[in-house]
């Protein structure tokens, strides 16, 4: 439980979080196309390289040296117990094969999430086009200072739906399976490569619904705050019986979908 005495000033949690977002995207920009230390993960197609660790290891340090009682959790192995009943989740570069190849929509998400109530702070920077996403919960979500709703009401018929798939072919095939039966019934798929911005574009009317199964906690944690902040309904949805995931939308969407995947499986 978090000690009283050290519930922070979300505002001031906020402000550490954009300014860490922010020197990360800059440390990510000035690798940009300049890869080095190229490895791969979960699968030979997941790949990691000195630009993620780099902007992780930024992260991490200031974020430890403003709030050493807090633990950190991040995808380049970042793994900080903490005794304030505060938790960093930070993915230092969410789109990380559009990164590889150059195709822009990669960013920095970073949370923070309270140990008795959840997501607190969300942060999803594209450093590319400086497009800054940020939520505290109960105050709204913003892109650069603009608030954000998600569209409502949508059918299915007019739905622009974003999803990812998994890295390992067991997963990929399922998952390609289950588009395949959503397609005919929706206006169209988009792929763009990053859950954080997936989420984001939801909450801006970008897209009007995401899902995809397999996603790790730092892919999510802010995007999913930002996201419900602008109005979406965020709950697991796993179609392919596989994976946890997440159905992400308007409300009007959210059932739709959730409807048809049950219709799908049986
Ligand atoms: C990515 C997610 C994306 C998913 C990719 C990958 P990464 O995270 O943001 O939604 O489809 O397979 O997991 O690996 O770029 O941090």
């Amino acid at each position: 439980m978090a000690d009283p005495r050290t519930q922070a000033d979300p505002g001031v949690l906020q402000e550490l979080a954009v300014r860490a977002t922010m020197a990360a995207g800059t440390e990510l920009l000035r690798r940009y196309g300049h890869i080095e230390g190229l490895d791969t993960k979960s699968s030979d197609t997941d790949p990691v390289s000195d630009a993620d660790r780099a902007a992780e290891a930024l992260l991490v340090e200031m974020i430890s040296a403003e709030r050493p009682d807090d633990a950190i959790i991040g995808e380049e192995g970042a793994d900080r117990s903490g005794s304030s009943g505060y938790t960093w989740v930070v993915d230092p570069l969410d789109g990380t094969v559009n990164y590889l190849y150059q195709l822009d929509n990669f960013a920095v998400s970073v949370a923070v999430e309270r140990e008795d109530s959840g997501a607190l702070i969300g942060v999803v920077l594209d450093p590319v086009t400086d497009r800054l996403f940020t939520a505290v919960r109960g105050g709204g979500a913003f892109l650069n200072g603009r608030p954000l709703r998600v569209n409502d009401p949508v059918s299915m018929r007019r739905a622009m739906v974003a999803t990812g798939f998994g890295y390992e072919p067991r997963r990929r095939a399922a998952q390609g399976a289950f588009v395949g039966r959503l397609l005919p019934h929706i206006r169209d798929i988009r792929r763009f490569g990053s859950a954080a911005l997936d989420l984001c574009s939801v909450a801006a009317g970008a897209v009007d619904c995401y899902f995809e199964e397999g996603i790790n906690h730092w892919d999510h944690a802010a995007g999913g705050l930002i996201a419900r902040e602008a109005g979406a309904i965020m709950t697991p949805f796993t179609p392919t019986g596989q994976d946890r995931g997440w159905l992400v939308a308007g409300p009007a969407l959210h059932s739709a979908m959730t409807d048809f995947a049950v219709t799908v499986r049986d």
